[in-house]
This record gives C-alpha cells, structure tokens and sequence, in this order.
C-alpha cells in the first residue's frame, strides 16, 4: 500500500495535478495541530449546556463549526449520543473516512480490515478487546462513514462529575469515547 501511495504521489506530482509541499502542510497540521482535544471540547460542551447539546444533535456540523472546529472531511458531521439503552460506533467499512477537524488522523487500527470488518458483524465482541463490556441491556448501534458523513460519538458523562468546568470535563474525554470504542475517563482515574 505505502509503494502504491507513493507511486501514484510521484505520477500527480509529475503531471503537476497536486503540490508534494501542500501535501506535507496538510498532513503535518492535521498530525501535529489538529487532533481529538478538538472533538473533547465538543463533548464537554454538550454536557455542560443542554442546549449546545440539542444543537449538536440537530445540525452537527453547524454547532461544531461554532466552536472554530472546520475544515476537511469534516463537512458533513453527525453526533450520535449514547445512553443507557445504546452504545454507539463507528466504522469505515470501505476505507478510513473519519472526521479530522474533530479527532485529527485515524489510527492505526481504525484503518485496518480486521477492524473494518469485524465492527459490522461482532461490535460486542471489538469492545471487549479494547476492554469495554456494556450490560446486554445496552444494544450496540454501528455507523458507517462515508466520505459524504462522519460521525462523532458523545460519550456518557461520568457520573460525580456535577458542577465541573469544561476545561475539567474535557479531560476525561478520549478518542477512543469518540469514535465508540471508549468510554470516557470516570473521575479520578489517570489520565
Ligand atoms: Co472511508
């Protein structure tokens, strides 16, 4: 995969159809700039105010884009939010699509097939492995991105976390709780 990707780098730079130096921009800015903190301050504001939170639920990509969070494969957001009685997930069954002005570049494991493949048909049994059992109670819902929708997953606040500061609340959220296979942090536990 990384010969083909250079391989048809090299061919696009030669045809002039693409700049290796704006290449190196964007990659360097959505791995060193642009990350989950992003997607965290979305989360801690939707438990803090009731009514970011509706937004959000209602036009994602607006009540992000409020916060300054825009740009690439980040033009089309939904926010999915979990409770008692549903868990969800995300996967990009084809490829990787994944919303980068939230959560910056995918993981290593996101793109991978076995991810891919086994989200769709054996959600509980992936959430195991990253160490997540939720009660039979809780059905499991999995979202396939596409490169027209992505979708970020608002973890459950944890409980005792009355009265904290966002900034405070932000911390407990990670992108693993954002992209499904996570919960967040309870308070108290290391960061
Ligand atoms: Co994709």
């Amino acid at each position: 995969m990384d010969l083909r990707v250079r391989a048809l780098e090299s061919v696009l730079t030669q045809k002039g159809y693409v700049d290796p130096a704006a290449l190196d921009a964007l990659i360097d800015t959505y791995q060193t700039k642009i990350g989950p903190r992003n997607g965290a301050r979305v989360v801690a504001k939707a438990w803090s105010d009731p009514q970011f939170a509706d937004w959000l639920a209602s036009d994602a990509t607006a009540a992000i884009a409020s916060l300054g969070f825009t740009g690439r494969q980040g033009e089309h957001m939904v926010a999915v939010f979990n409770d008692a009685d549903q868990h969800h997930m995300v996967v990009c069954t084809l490829c990787s699509c994944y919303p980068w002005p939230v959560l910056g570049l995918p993981p290593t494991w996101y793109k991978s097939a076995p991810y891919r493949s086994r989200a769709v048909r054996d959600p509980r049994g992936v959430l195991a492995e990253f160490g997540v059992t939720l009660p039979d109670t809780t059905a499991i819902r999995v979202w396939d991105s596409t490169a027209e929708l992505r979708y970020l997953v608002i973890p459950r606040r944890p409980a005792g976390t009355d009265g904290w500061s966002e900034d405070k609340l932000a911390d407990l959220v990670t992108r693993d709780s954002m992209i499904g296979t996570g919960l967040a942090r309870q308070p108290g536990s290391a960061s």
